[in-house]
């Protein structure tokens, strides 16, 4: 790789980024039912009908995950805790499950590596999904005292923590998409999740000062860089930039909701949402930044708003037919930085790419992964250099793993899984990142 270590500032943390029900199994230990166990188990869903039953079974190889983290000369691992393993009926505290992400602390600090927590990576218990999910306020309610429970046992010991892990992911791409959990396409139910999943990060954060942690908290969001197909296409790009990436941002930092997308679904909004706002907009201690590609959009004149959609643009493409547009990590930090956030710290939580890997031997080569992480950091020191305050990077991720909607079909990880056998074989990208942050 063109980048080492001793190219970013001193301090610049390099990580790894998992999450709880893409890879510990939820047939481990006691794990209430998820939203996302019924909707894998929908005909149609998912590729192949998989779940989160196996995955990487980490809940019984984290000592020899973490071998690899610190091996690979990381210095921060991000995980997250499930909700459904710590109150598997979403209210009631479970010891078991308290007990095993009080094991992984333990074991992430005796390799000499900072755990950075995420509270809600995407497994909702069912309870909640009964009553309406994230449209319902009480679900943003109940993360809270879920939140308590595991700062009150883990934050102690978490160098850093997050509330949310992508809400555009949790309310849109979930509700108005219809392409994750729970699988609805409706803009009422996709503008209150929109809403209410804020709540829950003012509700958390509100949790984690509560209990008197140290832990720097923030929130982590998912950015897309938006391209117009054309000139004609402007506007299009600029309604999906707002539901994409300010509506979350503008919420978090400035305590209101960008105005072009109020347009669309300020209708759909539940009473009194702007009695929250105080809330959202408390300060966090950084952010979370998740960039994967650019997204091309297309305007469609006379449909009903957002009156866009995207079209596939003309970059080489990853496995997931995601463009591989490097330089729109670098100008979204910038942009980030400059319009919204200031001197709080960024983060970038997640950056990666599924590849058409395979095993030969013990080995996986993987040199497309290689190129795009070297592109990405490179665009992300571009960036530092015009002043923004980046101070990590985590490459997403550690290991091949559950990619929801695609299963276990798309390969993310730096180390390869055979499913079979659980063996894991560190990539090539593995190794180069190695060599380059050693
Ligand atoms: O696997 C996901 C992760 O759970 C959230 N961010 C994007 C990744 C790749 O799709």
């Amino acid at each position: 790789m063109s980048v080492s270590r001793k190219d970013f500032p001193e301090g610049f943390e390099f990580g790894v980024a998992t999450a709880a029900y893409q890879i510990e199994g939820t047939r481990n230990g006691i794990v209430g039912p998820s939203h996302w166990d019924s909707y894998a188990a929908t005909l149609g869903n998912v590729v192949n009908g998989e779940n989160g039953d196996v995955a990487c079974d980490h809940y019984h190889r984290y000592g020899e995950d973490l071998d690899l983290v610190r091996d690979g000369n990381f210095d921060t691992y991000r995980f997250s805790t499930a909700w459904t393993r710590v109150m598997p009926d979403g209210r009631t505290v479970n010891a078991d499950g308290l007990a095993f992400y009080d094991r992984l602390v333990d074991a992430v600090l005796e390799r000499g590596l900072k755990p950075s927590l995420t509270l809600y990576h995407w497994e909702l218990p069912e309870v909640f999904a009964d009553a309406g999910g994230w449209s319902n306020r009480d679900t943003a309610l109940a993360f809270g005292d879920y939140a308590r429970a595991v700062m009150d046992r883990l934050g102690d010991r978490v160098g850093a923590v997050a509330t949310i892990n992508e809400p555009w992911c949790i309310a849109w791409l979930s509700h108005f998409l219809g392409l994750h959990a729970p699988g609805m396409r409706n803009i009422r139910t996709a503008t209150r999740a929109m809403h209410h999943i804020n709540l829950a990060h003012a509700e958390g954060m509100q949790a984690i000062r509560a209990s008197g942690s140290k832990a720097d908290a923030g929130i982590v969001l998912n950015f897309a860089w938006p391209k117009p197909e054309s000139d004609a296409d402007a506007k299009a790009a600029r309604r999906f930039d707002g539901i994409h990436n300010r509506w979350f941002l503008e919420a978090i930092t400035k305590g209101q909701y960008p105005a072009d997308t109020l347009d669309g679904l300020g209708p759909y909004m539940p009473d009194g949402w702007q009695d929250d706002m105080a809330a959202i907009s408390a300060p966090i201690d950084w952010l979370g930044v998740n960039y994967y590609t650019r997204t091309t959009l297309r305007d469609l004149p006379g449909a009903v708003w957002p009156a866009f959609e995207d079209v596939p643009g003309p970059l080489p493409k990853t496995d997931m037919g995601w463009e591989i547009y490097p330089d729109g990590l670098g100008d979204m930090l910038t942009r980030i930085a400059r319009d919204y956030t200031g001197d709080t710290p960024i983060i970038v939580t997640e950056n990666g790419m599924a590849g058409d890997d395979h095993l030969d031997g013990q080995t996986c080569d993987d040199p497309v992964r290689v190129q795009y992480f070297d592109d990405h950091l490179q665009s992300v020191l571009r960036s530092i250099k015009q002043g923004t305050p980046v101070r990590g990077y985590y490459a997403w991720s550690l290991l091949d793993n559950y990619e929801w909607s695609f299963g276990y079909d798309k390969r993310f990880g730096i180390v390869y899984v055979d499913y079979a056998t659980q063996a894991r074989y560190p990539k090539a990208s593995y190794h180069a990142l190695k060599d380059a942050i050693g």
